[in-house]
């Protein structure tokens, strides 16, 4: 291998690993545990760190995708049912700061309400936070919220909501970043 071949061999190999580092979805900067969707336990066959309740079909889609190679597809079929998906993000011990969610969402004809929604930790909760409710058809498109960080919390729930009769919700990419807090 002449000079000039490993030169570009090396060029390549740095190329795939960038790659293969985005392909994460999830940049260092978001406390969203495994947020883009892309882990999978084995066990339960689900994205790590997810959980979900609700009796509407929740299920990890390879093809619709906003980042990466997975997101989670809710599907209505008639009934009213409803899926919360949730997961578990730390606090930020500033109380000066906020946590600003966001989440990549999608929907096919979905009649219903899709909103996101936080909890901070520990309980009791003193107040719930969430986005207002879309329904309909659309592309790729962001929800987010803020939500300020008080003394002693140990972490916030940040869940996904569809409530509805009909149609297909997607969600992908979900993020929490560190934002000054707006004084209220
Ligand atoms: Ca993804």
């Amino acid at each position: 291998m002449t000079l000039k071949y490993r030169y570009v061999f090396v060029l390549l190999a740095g190329a795939v690993i960038c790659v293969a580092s985005a392909d994460d979805g999830v940049s260092e900067s978001s406390r969203v545990p495994n947020g883009s969707l892309e882990q999978i336990d084995a066990e339960r066959a689900y994205p790590e760190g997810w959980h979900v309740n609700g009796e509407a079909a929740v299920i990890v889609d390879d093809v619709v995708v906003c980042d990466g190679q997975r997101s989670l597809q809710i599907i209505f079929n008639g009934s009213h049912q409803d899926a919360t998906v949730y997961v578990s993000v730390p606090p930020v011990t500033d109380v000066n700061k906020s946590l600003r969610i966001t989440a990549q969402v999608r929907m096919h004809e979905f009649e219903g309400k899709l909103f996101l929604m936080a909890y901070r930790y520990p309980p009791p909760f003193d107040r719930s936070f969430r986005t207002s409710p879309i329904e309909g058809t659309c592309e790729w498109r962001t929800l987010s919220m803020d939500v300020p960080m008080k003394p002693g919390m140990t972490g916030i729930q940040v869940r996904v909501v569809a409530a509805g009769t009909w149609g297909r919700v997607w969600f992908d990419n979900v993020r929490a970043t560190v934002v000054e807090a707006e004084v209220e």
